[in-house]
């Protein structure tokens, strides 16, 4: 019933309606007639690249129908809707999810076998594309698919990239990035809204207006142009949108003049630098060049998403448009740090354009806003210069500090000042900007004494209180603007010269800034003030969240905070890329009801004995290792046995991941081979092939040599003849959404092993539980839930875990052992 009330879903008739009138001949003559008129090849071939444009033009067509369907209830309803803003969305391929969501693969496969191709052939055609990382962009794909299917109203915003994730080729060095034009032959999957564009602005200066507010004027203007992808849900006719702005400029921005001058250079200059925000996924961001430019995305996307949004929310609110409302029609969930803008956005187009007042605003903001953290790791927290910001984005800094100041002064009433130590502990752990001077309300906290004209006003920070009441407003205002920098002025040098003028005057250095540091914002204390709710992706990782990373917000605010465990979406993670799997599935528990609902899965646990059932399981199983024993030859040219166990870690490469430890395990099973009898090697090994993959950021050098090694590796033990089949080493390049959808389902041992309280959750260790595989993993992120749920002696653990901590905890004390034991002891507390 939840079903029918949030979306377009359809009853059960008129879905089977919409979907049997379709059959394989009246598709045959769909998918021929966009070949014939869609005029985006030429017209003498019939090649599988223009049978895959021709076919996804044919699904297009069906999608669209649900799709404005989708709109028009929304809008009619006037729906709560949900808005998922991510810098990254990674996809896959489109073609097999649209008609297995649809359910017409079969008359899919059967129309392009009248017109002579084979679906598998012409699927493979399709670019893959990667406008993500990995897990954080692939999760965001993931929740699309599912929120579509359960008809939440529901959309995704991100950027159009121009350029994803590289293409990682592997030579005899290592590792090589080439640039992925997944856009060449054009995207079938998208719609140019040409009527859906925003300006945003970059630079310029904020000014005061007589109307009281604050206007934002001048400096560098462009456009951001939405680019609509649908989203299917599966068996419904829920069809979400997925909204990706591009950038250029507003056409009156084109030099006329210096081009007809001949400067051509500069009437394209306006040009490129809007281009080139959307140009990559991730620029390079060791220069200050790409540092302003991966700022100038993350703007884009808040500030073009939220007019977008807003404008929706009053023209459905039409004649009783209330901004008190707008929480209720609205929320907005940041994914990772990478939205942070949003904040200080929606609170300055409510002050600034609707006008409202900072109470108003902030109130609005914080119960429309929520956060998704999904690392701790420490280098990954972002932090922007203050100083880039503030050019880039002026108004945006004074509302942060202005948030900083509420939230100080917050920090200061909860804690008070008798312990001035613990205050300066929470402000230093909580602030949102850090190595900023103190405001001039906080800093009079930390003013020891102070004589002005012979007579003494603050003798002790006890006495604050009762000099704060004595002290005329003016008198302090006075006092303070002599000594600390005023809000907003960035000149660093002026708090030190006033006090040599007022020798008498002492301020904590606390309070000061110090200029051989960088003044920065810390976007996640900004996303935990702003947000309503705080969520970690995985039970252990939201207790690490609670009790380390942010234990002074959670001591402030206790219920902000809250997990959501990480989760895939069971169709394209088992149903379509394990067909053969999905119909035992179906065939032993009698229904294909898991596909919606993955509790049902618990219905094969009593045929687990079954004989005929594991048959069944291993067949399946073969099959699927077939077809990567092809994908490993047509890509390494190595030769792997079906029949060997196949082990896989693939997953980016990070120190923190371990690549390197499975490695050096495999070189140490490799010298014990070598070691032993050819008689006993073959008595005391099973015959495995260890597969990685994964892409090592461009520049980070340790990832790329652990790459090299595990090349290395394979080209020594593959070659060995003394080896053969016991033992083989691949790394398959370029590993991708479409790379796994054939890795996982051939698995039977996976490796999770991070080190503990390091992975935030892991998605992939998901999708190899589901598709029959065993894990190996550490008592890190999901692990930990995927053991409990699969039972220990189904999951080989790895590394430290609860008996062993007092040992570690023994050792540290001693001053052996690293950090991580901190998480351990936080688990083996709350677990
Ligand atoms: C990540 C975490 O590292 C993963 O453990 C987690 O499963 C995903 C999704 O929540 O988020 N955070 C993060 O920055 N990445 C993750 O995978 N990195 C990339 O996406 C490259």
């Amino acid at each position: 019933s939840d079903r029918e009330v949030r979306g377009p879903a359809s009853t059960e008739e008129e879905l089977s309606a919409v979907l049997t009138s379709i059959d394989s001949s009246a598709i045959a003559s769909n998918i021929q007639h966009h070949a014939d008129f869609t005029p985006l090849f030429s017209p003498e071939h019939s090649s599988p690249l223009k049978a895959y444009h021709a076919t996804a033009k044919s699904v297009f067509d069906s999608l669209i129908i649900n799709w404005n369907a989708t709109y028009d209830y929304y809008n009619k309803v006037n729906a709560k809707q949900a808005y998922y803003l991510s810098m990254e969305f990674l996809q896959g391929r489109a073609l097999t999810n649209a008609i297995g969501n649809l359910e017409l693969t079969g008359q899919y496969a059967e129309a392009l076998k009248q017109l002579g191709h084979n679906l598998e052939d012409v699927a493979s055609q399709e670019p893959d594309p990667a406008l993500g990382n990995g897990g954080l962009g692939r999760l965001a794909s993931c929740f699309l698919d599912s929120m579509a299917t359960l008809n939440y109203p529901a959309w995704g915003y991100g950027l159009r990239y121009r350029y994803g994730l590289f293409k990682q080729i592997i030579t005899k060095d290592g590792q090589e990035e080439v640039a992925e034009n997944w856009l060449e032959m054009g995207n079938p999957w998208e719609i140019v809204r040409n009527d859906v564009s925003y300006p945003v602005k970059f630079y310029g200066k904020v000014v005061e207006g007589t109307d009281g507010r604050k206007h934002w004027i001048g400096g560098e203007n462009i456009k951001a142009v939405a680019h609509d992808v649908p989203i299917p849900g599966y068996k419904t006719k829920t069809t979400n949108n997925l909204r990706l702005w591009s950038t250029t400029v507003p056409s009156q921005n084109f030099d006329l003049g210096a081009f007809n001058a001949g400067d051509h250079a500069k009437a394209n200059e306006a040009h490129l630098n809007a281009e080139k925000i959307c140009h990559v996924l991730y620029p390079g961001d060791e220069s200050s060049e790409g540092k302003i430019l991966r700022l100038k995305q993350q703007y884009t996307l808040c500030s073009a998403s939220l007019q977008d949004i807003i404008s929706r929310f009053e023209s459905r609110a039409g004649d009783s448009l209330n901004w008190e409302d707008f929480p209720s029609k609205v929320a907005v969930q940041m994914n990772d740090t990478h939205p942070t803008l949003c904040i200080p956005e929606l609170m300055r187009i409510l002050m600034d354009i609707k006008g409202l007042s900072w109470n108003e605003a902030w109130s609005i903001t914080e119960r429309t806003v929520a956060y998704t953290n999904h690392t701790v790791l420490p280098e990954a927290l972002e932090k922007w210069s203050l100083d880039i910001m503030q050019k880039l984005l002026p108004r945006h800094v004074e509302i942060i500090e202005t948030i900083d100041e509420e939230l100080m002064n917050n920090i200061v009433s909860k804690y008070g000042t008798a312990d001035i130590s613990l205050l300066k502990q929470k402000l230093k752990d909580m602030r949102i900007l850090d190595n900023v001077d103190l405001p001039a309300s906080v800093a009079k906290l930390f003013v020891k004494t102070k004589m002005k004209k012979g007579k003494l006003l603050v003798e002790s920070l006890e006495s604050i209180a009762e000099a704060d009441e004595k002290t005329e407003p003016e008198e302090e205002e006075n006092i303070l603007s002599e000594t600390t920098e005023k809000k907003g002025e960035s000149d660093s040098e002026e708090a030190p010269d006033a006090e040599k003028e007022d020798p008498e005057y002492e301020l904590d250095p606390f309070a000061k800034y110090d200029p051989q540091l960088p003044r920065v914002v810390r976007m996640a204390n900004l996303c935990v003030v702003g947000g309503h709710s705080v969520n970690g992706v995985a039970e252990i990782h939201s207790e690490i969240v609670k009790q380390d990373v942010f234990n002074s917000f959670y001591e402030m605010w206790p219920t902000k905070f809250q997990n959501k465990t990480n989760g895939v979406t069971p169709r394209r993670w088992i149903r379509f890329c394990n067909p053969e799997l999905s119909a035992i599935i179906s065939k032993w528990i009698g229904s294909d009801d898991w596909i919606l609902n993955t509790d049902k899965l618990a219905g094969l646990k009593k045929f687990a004995d079954d004989e005929d059932l594991q048959s069944e399981w291993r067949t399946a199983k073969r099959n699927n290792k077939m077809k990567v024993v092809s994908l490993i030859r047509d890509k390494t040219g190595y030769v792997v046995s079906p029949d060997a166990m196949f082990d896989v870690q693939v997953k980016r490469i990070h120190e923190y991941k371990r690549q390197l430890l499975n490695i050096l395990g495999i070189v140490y099973r490799y010298k014990k081979m070598k070691e032993m009898s050819a008689k006993d090697r073959i008595k005391s090994f099973v015959p495995r092939v260890c597969i990685f993959g994964g892409k090592a950021f461009a520049t980070y050098v340790q990832a790329k040599r652990i790459v090299k090694f595990i090349t290395d590796v394979a080209a020594t033990v593959n070659y060995d003849p003394d080896i053969g089949d016991l033992l083989k080493v691949v790394f398959v390049p370029d590993y991708n959404v479409s790379v796994a959808e054939k890795l996982i389902p051939a698995s039977e041992l996976s490796q999770h092993i991070s080190t503990a309280g390091m992975e935030a959750s892991g998605t992939s260790n998901m999708k190899f539980a589901m598709n029959g595989c065993i894990l190996i993993g550490t008592l890190d992120g999901a692990n930990v839930e995927i053991r409990e749920e699969v039972g220990e002696e189904n999951f080989f653990l790895f590394g430290a875990h609860a008996p062993e901590i007092a040992g570690l905890r023994q050792e540290r004390a001693e001053g052996k052992v690293p950090s991580l034991c901190k998480h351990l002891q936080i688990r083996s507390s709350s677990m």
